[in-house]
């Protein structure tokens, strides 16, 4: 685990569609607020009434293509008002904060899925973030075919969930490339297992964060 400048716990969880981010910060919510840790539960793109205005605009589909920048600029727009209003300031309050998603899903996505440089993602970051990273990413990785059949039960799907194998293909490959190249911040969990063993798992990853804000 790095560490911020805060006296929060900064942990993100990351991954492709269906591997069971949302299902785990459930679970997370659930039982740390039963351990009296005190914590922030909050997801990306969204997280503010404003941001989340602008999660709608880029979950729904539209009759005007949108283009890769325009999504990724939006992005990073959504996720400085998440980081003004929310996340610095429970930081700064010392809660341990976990985010169902921040900047790695825009290198994942945008960077490897949609083919954007790195060094255009990086600018942004750096205005936007102004060195505020994660401590801790846990990236909850699976096969493709894993993830997307539990979403195939979906009856509505989004702009993102309508995109093709190829897709994803490219974000889980970008995923494990980040992983790979920051060991220190990142554990990848293996998320095509029982629920059961996946949590007891991520209770075991989170113990010395919880430690350090309880
Ligand atoms: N996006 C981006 O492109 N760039 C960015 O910078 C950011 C985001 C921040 C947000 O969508 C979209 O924005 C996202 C990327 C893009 N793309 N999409 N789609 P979202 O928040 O709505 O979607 P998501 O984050 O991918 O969530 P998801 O599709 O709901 O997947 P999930 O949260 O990982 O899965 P889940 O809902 O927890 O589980 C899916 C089903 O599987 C559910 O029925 C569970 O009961 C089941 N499940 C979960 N775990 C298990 C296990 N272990 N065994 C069996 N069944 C399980």
């Amino acid at each position: 685990m790095s560490e911020n400048k805060y006296p929060g716990i900064f942990v993100t969880l990351e991954g492709i569609e269906g591997v069971g981010k949302t299902t785990s910060m459930r679970f997370l919510a659930e039982y740390l607020h039963q351990h009296d840790v005190p914590v922030l539960i909050t997801r990306e793109p969204g997280g503010t009434p404003l941001a989340d205005d602008i999660r709608h605009f880029l979950l729904n589909e539209h009759d005007e293509e949108v283009q890769p920048e325009t999504e990724l600029l939006l992005m990073f727009a959504a996720r400085a008002q998440h980081i003004a209003k929310v996340i610095r300031p429970a930081l700064q309050a010392g809660k341990l904060v976990i985010c169902d998603r921040f900047t790695d899903t825009s290198y994942a996505y945008q960077g490897a899925g949609r083919g954007i440089e790195k060094s255009k993602i990086k600018a942004l970051e750096d205005v936007v973030q102004d060195g505020l990273k994660p401590d801790l990413t846990i990236l909850l990785d699976a096969p493709i075919e894993v993830g997307l059949s539990r979403i195939q039960k979906r009856e509505k799907t989004d702009r993102f969930e309508s995109e093709t194998k190829n897709f994803f293909v490219k974000c889980r490959q970008g995923y494990l490339e980040l992983a790979a190249a920051e060991p220190e911040r990142f554990v990848t969990v293996n998320a095509d297992q029982s629920l059961e063993s996946l949590q007891k798992e991520l209770v075991g990853i989170l113990a010395s964060a919880i430690k350090q804000v309880a």
